[in-house]
């Protein structure tokens, strides 16, 4: 029987193509996922960069069903449940040292605006409420509610919503396919890029600046990585100025790099730090926001029976995502998971490199278990190249992503040897027959 498409509006998502042409998944376990026509699919991008160990594993799925049965939900105003604290407990022990408080949300985007608020709310509560301005970076995602967006650079997430946050302002993006195409790993040139920073300061005054936020590694826009050095000197300028440095992790974050988060892979603390997707590795949707101990501590003031910080989700900290996550650490930790991918990365890369050369290709980049192959876009279609891939793909087994003419991976981190071949074989012949 032909399911009746209509009524649901998708996210993200070329609608009529897909009603027309649907590609429907029903079932997943380990590497693959299943269509209802029986056919399995390798999965290679975790989901949506979310399902780090793999899908259906057996300690989350018990975890979560336990959870169900014992507390469905208590109200997070004002009340809390063990599993809650136990969590933050265990979160904390793998954070970046000092980023030892953390806020419970549902997703990437709530994390980025519970951070800009955190950041702005900082400066007030310690008698700097004129710090309120937000930088953020050309080609940066962070979510799409009205701050992410605002904070963000992907001009087709921003161009149909009206003028958005006033007071913000972007620093530039650090892609250079001059100097650095096909660089393997984290590029040579543009640490300088950082010094944008000290430009946005010099016209607007470091006084009037809250916060910066980046992602370490930038995904959704197509996988830019931060030049060597870069991070460094945007923390030093932060540092200089009083600013706070957010690092949007919710793609970084629970192992894609090969560590824990972006913040110990690269040695560079932020004050902030937003997650979401590996936190539950995708099974439950939560997210959360990591706080130096400073920021938290400056909230700390006033009568003690009143509210600190006027924010909070209905679904912070629900039981069931709680429980989710707990499983989630668990099989992290039981199998290695948050560091496999460094073990993975020189594989990996050799591989997703072995495709320069195809016809079409322009750039490849890649960290840890994060590939990004760029082509050149079809004259006057842009896009169009990179979807064709993606189609075939999907019909040869295989998922990928593509954002414009990008085709990124970014693999379960249990991923093998054997899987690593099969994407870029299936890559190989999609890339030789794409228009
Ligand atoms: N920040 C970053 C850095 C992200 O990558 C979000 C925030 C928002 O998270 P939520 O949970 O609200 O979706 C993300 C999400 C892609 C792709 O195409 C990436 C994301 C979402 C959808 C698609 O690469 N990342």
């Amino acid at each position: 029987m032909q399911q009746n498409l209509d009524a649901y509006w998708m996210p993200f998502t070329a609608n009529r193509q897909f009603k027309a042409a649907p590609r429907m998944i029903s079932g997943a376990s380990g590497m693959h996922f299943r269509t209802p026509e029986g056919r399995e699919v390798l999965d290679g991008i975790a989901g949506l960069w979310c399902v780090n160990a793999g899908h259906g594993r057996p300690r989350i799925t018990e975890a979560i069903q336990k959870q169900a049965a014992e507390l469905d939900f208590a109200p997070p105003f004002q009340m809390g449940h063990p599993k809650v604290f136990e969590l933050a407990e265990r979160l904390i022990e793998l954070t970046p040292p000092g980023l030892d408080k953390v806020f419970f949300t549902n997703s990437g985007s709530e994390s980025v605006e519970t951070a800009l608020k955190m950041a702005i709310g900082y400066h007030r509560v310690r008698g700097e409420g004129q710090r309120t301005r937000l930088i953020g970076r050309e080609r940066g995602y962070h979510g799409v509610n009205f701050g992410g967006i605002s904070v963000g650079g992907m001009v087709a997430n921003r161009k149909m919503f009206g003028p958005m946050l006033g007071g913000v302002d972007h620093i530039r993006h650090t892609h250079d396919p001059v100097r650095n195409a096909f660089s393997k790993g984290q590029p040579e040139h543009g640490a300088e890029l950082a010094d944008d920073l000290e430009r946005l300061i010099a016209l607007h005054d470091a006084s009037t600046i809250a916060a910066v936020i980046v992602e370490p590694v930038a995904g959704s826009t197509g996988v830019l990585l931060p030049p060597k050095g870069y991070l460094e000197r945007l923390r030093a300028i932060c540092d200089r100025h009083g600013i706070l440095l957010i690092f949007d992790e919710v793609i970084t974050g629970f192992g894609r790099l090969g560590s824990p988060f972006a913040g110990n892979h690269f040695g560079v603390t932020p004050d902030l730090m937003t997650v979401a997707k590996g936190l539950t590795n995708g099974c439950v949707p939560m997210g959360a926001v990591f706080a130096r101990r400073f920021i938290h501590d400056a909230f700390m003031n006033g009568p003690e029976h009143l509210i600190e910080f006027f924010h909070g989700y209905t679904y912070s900290g629900h039981p069931l995502a709680c429980a989710a996550s707990l499983g989630t650490l668990d099989t992290y930790a039981e199998e290695g998971l948050l560091t496999r991918a460094s073990r993975m990365a020189a594989t990996f890369e050799a591989a997703v490199h072995s495709l320069a050369g195809l016809p079409h290709v322009i750039d490849i980049r890649n960290i840890g278990l994060v590939g990004g192959i760029e082509l050149a876009p079809i004259a006057g279609d842009p896009g169009k190249r990179a979807f064709q891939v993606f189609l075939d793909c999907w019909e040869q087994g295989v998922l990928v992503r593509t954002t414009g003419d990008t085709v990124a991976l970014s693999p379960p981190l249990i991923i093998e040897t054997g899987h690593i071949e099969r994407i870029i074989d299936t890559l190989t012949g999609a890339i030789r027959r794409a228009a």
